[in-house]
């Protein structure tokens, strides 16, 4: 089976591979500009994806919306990830949490898959914010977040490790639950 993921993102890609590999599906990606709009939450932003989408692709496809929320900042960056991420970057997280005790925060990933429906899946992992950036691997602001239960961050993990702990790992679990179901 092959499933399209539409993203710009190549480490959201290469998790996803990483993850269906021994599933036997391939995830191909499709670079296809939609619109995201600034919503309250990541599925709205995932289902609005969806219905801009579902006009210009044939085929089944699914896309995904991520964050970061910290406990102590009432969610911030949140829906606004990407912007933050852009801008003032992982310094600026950790400019804004200096003398912060409390750093625990959350990542959440949703899933939308569309077959002619919309479904959504979802996956959150708890951690916190690092003091300083550690680590090569991952992406976006893996190198300043722990996941709870491990003293490495995101970045310093293989892609196998991460999946096992991550938002995105818990969320395609979901997914492909559902597809073995389904399909
Ligand atoms: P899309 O094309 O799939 O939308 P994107 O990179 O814009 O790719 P999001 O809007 O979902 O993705 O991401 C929000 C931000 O959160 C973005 O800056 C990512 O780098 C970051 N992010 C998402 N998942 C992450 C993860 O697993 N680890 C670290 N940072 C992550
Ligand atoms: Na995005």
């Amino acid at each position: 089976m092959k499933l399209f993921f539409i993203t710009s993102n190549p480490g959201k890609v290469r998790e996803a591979a990483k993850f269906f590999e021994p599933l036997k599906i391939e995830v191909i990606q499709l670079k296809r500009e939609y619109p995201e709009i600034q919503a309250d939450s990541l599925e709205e932003v995932v289902k609005f994806g969806i219905e801009w989408l579902k006009k210009e692709i044939d085929s089944p496809f699914f896309i995904e919306d991520s964050g970061l929320f910290i406990e102590s900042l009432n969610g911030f960056p949140g829906v606004y990830s990407s912007y933050v991420y852009k801008t003032i970057g992982l310094d600026g997280i950790l400019k804004l949490m200096e003398g912060i005790e409390d750093r625990k925060a959350y990542f959440k990933s949703v899933i939308g898959y569309y077959d002619g429906d919309v479904h959504i899946f979802s996956g959150v992992t708890w951690g916190r914010i690092a003091n300083e950036k550690r680590g090569e691997g991952g992406f976006g602001y893996d190198p300043i977040f722990i996941p709870e239960g491990s003293e490495k961050t995101f970045a310093e993990m293989t892609t196998e490790e991460k999946n096992s702990l991550s938002h995105r790992g818990k969320a395609l679990k979901a997914f492909f639950d559902w597809l073995k179901e389904n399909i």
